[in-house]
């Protein structure tokens, strides 16, 4: 049977049966109708897709670091360093655009979220496997949009990455072109997180209840309610824009009778809630790093659950924390001043959680380890600014500073992106079969750590010195904050380079590893699977009889 053919049936088999021979080799080996490239980029597979999204995202965070490196260069002295004040708007604005809507935003759902939804909760594959093909075709196609609108067009847009109006209508740079991307980008996640929708209401092995979903596949499963419910609000947001530029009607250039305080509204009603489309999948992997490492049985599993539910609802109701100096109402800037409060509670009781959790664990500091213990201390860091700045007094004097700046990094990078290294580490062995070079991966954390901190930290205290974000040039009394927030990305960048060097090599010269669990305390589904696993996952779909952190079941022995 071809493999477009077993493809293409592989979801109807999935549903009717087995595609012949699929449990005898793991899901690299796999022989099918295409070849070489062309058995990746047709295949309907969840992992070879999550694989390609792996692929992709990381040629796009590896182009976005380049462009931090190149903007801290710049910011060494003030006044001009290597490159003019219209460049440096356009590579402050591709860093924005390249992290958060081709890194963050499919993150680590839509690369080993992908991987490992289906295995975790004991299926073959998604719901929709040709829908989530199509989903990683439009992400291809959006990023190639993007790159495109550098080079074409009035030149690569200078507005920064949320677009503001009435700056985005009117500036000359490739703004339609790089909205329309970002237009394209939306519908993969939104698709993407239709299917993970389905995938869990419907193809849940016996005995898998809600209440025995790991807490990774919880994360993914209210990150997919934000990405269907909220991703459609930029659309229309961006088709606004392209529309006003394109034929002149006023919609948020108020030249026109448009209004720009609309155009903010509707764009952090879904860059809110994208925030934790980008952090809760990471907030989920951590929790299942947390039982595997300490060797314990993640404490408060219900309320870890249900915390990643409501931050998805309240993250949705907060979005106007972003305008409190927009000249919106006072009763609007209490309002939401207050539910942002909220929102904090479920972030703060799981991180109650994972500490108690750790509390009398058999903690091994494995990789994985060093990068979630990193993260606890670096989202705590960015969880409490967070709340400094959803004070209304706070946020008047630090709005728009490097304070913000600091803040989204320690949050988005020192969050999401210290747990999609440590879930890349942890789940590395499964997903390739090997395990790579312990002692380069822990010299590699201990550089992007420490660089991170000398990198960020600099800039609350330049921040809350009055230093402004995105400006070209500055006050020299803020140099020497510059300087070493500058060596400090150059650490953590040598860091990071070392961490892709050592996995990459791995993949040919890591000790081959075909246990089942490499870590010994693993106690979810894909630790019941070969490394890698069969196309199909499971020669038989399992039933479950337990809870997924439980200690005490045979098979977990
Ligand atoms: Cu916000």
């Amino acid at each position: 049977m071809s493999d477009h053919a077993a493809s293409a049936s592989h979801g109807a088999a999935v549903r009717h049966g087995t595609v012949p021979n699929a449990a005898d080799v793991d899901f690299y080996h796999f022989k099918g109708r295409w070849s070489g490239i062309f058995a990746w980029i047709f295949s309907t597979d969840h992992k070879r897709i999550g694989l390609m999204y792996l692929v992709l995202m990381l040629t796009f965070f590896t182009v976005g670091m380049t462009l931090g490196f190149v903007i801290r260069l710049e910011l060494m002295a003030p006044g001009k360093t290597i490159m003019d004040a219209q460049t440096y708007n356009a590579v402050f604005t591709l860093h924005g655009v390249i992290m958060v809507f081709l890194f963050v935003v499919p993150g680590l759902s839509a690369s080993l979220g992908n991987f490992l939804l289906p295995i975790m909760i004991g299926a073959k594959d998604v719901q929709f496997p040709r829908i989530n093909l199509f989903s990683w075709w439009l992400f291809l196609t959006g990023g190639l949009m993007a790159v495109t609108a550098l080079f074409t067009g009035g030149g690569p847009p200078d507005t920064g990455w949320t677009f503001y109006a009435p700056y985005s209508i009117r500036t000359g740079t490739n703004v339609t072109l790089a909205a329309a991307a970002v237009f394209v980008l939306g519908f993969s996640s939104i698709l993407t997180g239709l299917n993970f929708l389905t995938t869990v209401h419907r193809m849940r092995a016996p005995g898998m209840s809600f209440f025995r979903l790991p807490l990774f596949v919880w994360a993914l499963y209210s990150t997919a309610w934000l990405q269907v419910v909220a991703t459609p609000v930029v659309g229309i947001t961006l088709v606004l824009i392209m529309v006003e530029r394109s034929f002149g009607i006023g919609v948020f250039d108020p030249v026109k009778g448009g209004d720009p305080i609309l155009y903010q509204h509707l764009f952090w009603i879904y860059s809110h809630p994208a925030v934790y489309i980008m952090i809760l999948p990471g907030l989920g992997a951590i929790s299942d790093m947390l039982a595997v490492h300490a060797r314990r049985t993640i404490f408060g599993y219900g309320f870890i659950a249900m915390s990643s539910v409501a931050i998805a609802l309240f993250g949705s109701i907060v979005w106007a924390h972003h305008m409190f100096i927009s000249g919106q109402s006072l009763v609007a800037n209490f309002v939401f001043s207050l539910l942002t409060m909220i929102v904090a509670i479920p972030s703060a009781i799981k991180v109650f959680n994972w500490v108690a959790t750790l509390y009398k664990g058999s903690i091994q500091l494995e990789t994985p380890m060093l990068y979630t213990l990193a993260f606890i201390f670096l989202f705590m860091i960015g969880g409490f600014s967070g709340m400094m700045i959803g004070v209304l007094s706070v946020d008047v004097h630090v709005h728009d500073t490097y304070f913000i700046v600091a803040h989204f990094h320690y949050i988005i990078f020192g969050g999401l992106g210290f747990a999609f290294f440590g879930a890349l580490h942890h789940w590395y062995p499964k997903m390739f079969g090997r395990m790579y070079h312990q002692v380069p991966s822990k010299i590699a954390w201990f550089l992007t750590f420490v660089g991170f901190n000398v990198l960020y930290m600099p800039m609350f205290i330049m921040g809350w010195e009055g230093m402004p974000r995105r400006y070209y040039d500055y006050l020299p009394e803020y140099q020497k904050w510059h300087v070493v927030s500058t060596i400090g990305s150059w650490i953590m960048i040598s860091g990071i380079l070392l961490m892709f060097w050592n996995l990459l090599r791995s993949l040919k010269t890591g000790k081959p590893c075909r246990e089942l669990d490499p870590w010994g305390g693993g106690r979810t589904l894909e630790w019941t699977v070969p490394s890698p696993p069969p196309l199909e996952n499971f020669d038989k779909i399992p039933t479950v009889t337990h809870g997924p952190y439980d200690p005490d079941v045979p098979e977990h022995k």
